[in-house]
């Protein structure tokens, strides 16, 4: 059985609703290309039956506090990405999940999706093959594969706007497109500090204040949503292992250890666009660590496309966290 269930539910901090007693939660951990993902397997809240939207929906009304149990220190740190496994509403697929991180739910989370899939074959629950994992922005494909690896097909991906001026402050002007990947970005290529680790601090500093200038110019996506994700791109750190070498900062201010998936689908949404990428063909986008995801499209109508991304991930621990009502910090700090 699924998890989604178990802990009773009184009320403590704003904008949650606070289990009282001693619990368990069980969680799995990996990593993607760099990037960690922890999987609640077992323990985690109650939010009754419903598709991963309503579920979502639920998970932001009362589950704030698992998010800073599990992803803020003392026991976690703020690039982890949370994933509670929920049952899926249709049977056939594997899993149903819900990601979130250090600031709220995310909508997609590709490299979330790889970390799930190894950590569903590490629990013995699935083998090599395709594999339906229901999400808040729809069903996904994700398969994992003789080699290990695991290749996600994504939703339909677009580019949305393109060349969108923004001055941001203490950079001046900047150009962009705005993509949908399952998550909205900002794409920058030309601007802005060189993509090396060195530059993390000012990195950080150019997409954050690049995030305020959309909200300040009020650009949004074509739903209305926040762009809540920003994009730089430069030069591959080595042009034999990949196409393009990127920085992409998070909700909460964070920045992706992996070239991050639903980024690398907006990427190839805007490549596909402006014609620099066909169906044939294969991207690899490096990260700012020089890890790298492989991508391709598959045409839709009207320039949108679906893209795959394929990468590696690998389990790394295996925990049952106690929240003990003792420890003024069993919901983390913050
Ligand atoms: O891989 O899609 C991704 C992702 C989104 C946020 C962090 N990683």
């Amino acid at each position: 059985m699924f998890v989604c269930a178990g802990l009773a539910a009184p009320k403590e901090l704003k904008n949650t609703v606070m289990p009282k007693d001693v619990n368990k939660i069980r969680v799995i951990d990996s990593h993607t290309a760099g990037e960690p993902t922890r999987v609640v397997v077992d323990g985690g809240p109650d939010l009754g039956v419903g598709n991963m939207a309503e579920l979502r929906d639920r998970f932001e009304e009362k589950a704030h506090w698992l998010r800073t149990a599990l992803l803020s220190e003392p026991r976690g740190f703020e690039a982890m990405v949370g994933a509670l496994l929920c049952e899926p509403t249709d049977p056939k697929s594997a899993a149903g999940v819900i990601f979130f991180n250090n600031s709220g739910v995310l909508k997609g989370c590709i490299h979330g999706t790889m970390g799930l899939i190894k950590t569903l074959e590490f629990m013995g629950r699935i083998s090599t093959g395709s594999h339906d994992i229901e999400t808040p922005v729809g069903t996904i494909k994700a398969e994992l594969r003789e080699d290990g690896s695991v290749s996600v097909t994504n939703v339909p991906s677009y580019r949305y706007l393109s060349n969108v001026e923004i001055d941001v402050e203490g950079f001046g002007k900047v150009l962009g497109d705005v993509a949908w990947g399952g998550n909205w970005f900002y794409l920058i290529e030309g601007y802005g500090p060189e993509i090396k680790l060195i530059n993390l601090k000012d990195l950080s500093s150019f997409s954050i204040a690049a995030m305020e200038a959309l909200e300040v110019a009020n650009i949004l996506g074509d739903d209305g949503s926040k762009i809540d994700h920003v994009e730089i791109f430069g030069p591959p750190s080595d042009p034999v292992k990949s196409d393009s070498r990127n920085f992409v900062m998070c909700p909460g201010g964070e920045y992706d250890r992996s070239p991050c998936g639903t980024g690398t689908s907006a990427k190839l949404a805007c490549l596909y666009a402006s014609g620099k990428l066909g169906p044939d063909q294969i991207w690899r986008q490096g990260s700012i660590l020089g890890t790298v995801f492989e991508g391709e499209v598959m045409p839709l109508e009207d320039q949108k496309v679906i893209p795959r991304v394929s990468g590696r991930a690998w389990v790394n621990g295996e925990t049952n966290i106690v929240i003990d009502p003792s420890d003024p910090f069993r919901f983390g700090i913050g």
